[in-house]
């Protein structure tokens, strides 16, 4: 779920101090030139680890803590979602660091010979 975006400053955009005009006396009616800056937020992803019956739960763990940055409590919580639920959400990034992540997750599985399933999706 998106939250609506916050209404954009919509006000003249003149630091002149109140008092109109450029300062030379005239009138303006050239091309306005300031702008917003531009801040796009990044389309963000949500990186999800699959439930599988062989991977080994402390595998789960450490990769959590690993790849995902998590504490031991709280990589032990997602790994126990995941079993008893089928998947959980390891994080939100970028189309790019979920993606890495995801690499670094399926690379590290399939070294170790275990099942284990990444995925992304846009949030
Ligand atoms: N279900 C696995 C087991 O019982 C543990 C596991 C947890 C595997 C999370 C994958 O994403 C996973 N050994």
């Amino acid at each position: 779920m998106r939250l609506a975006p916050a209404p954009a400053h919509a006000g003249p955009q003149d630091d002149e101090g109140g008092k109109g005009g450029d300062g030379r006396g005239g009138t303006e009616t050239g091309t306005a030139t300031k702008t917003r800056p531009k801040t796009k937020r990044p389309n963000l992803y949500r990186v999800l680890l699959l439930n599988d019956d062989y991977t080994p739960m402390e595998f789960v763990v450490l990769v959590l803590q690993d790849v995902f940055n998590k504490s031991r409590e709280e990589a032990m919580q997602i790994m126990l979602h995941v079993h008893q639920k089928g998947v959980g959400e390891c994080g939100v990034y970028p189309y790019e660091v979920a993606e890495t992540k995801v690499t670094r997750v399926m690379d590290t599985a399939r070294k170790n010979q275990h099942p284990l399933q990444c995925v992304m999706e846009k949030q």
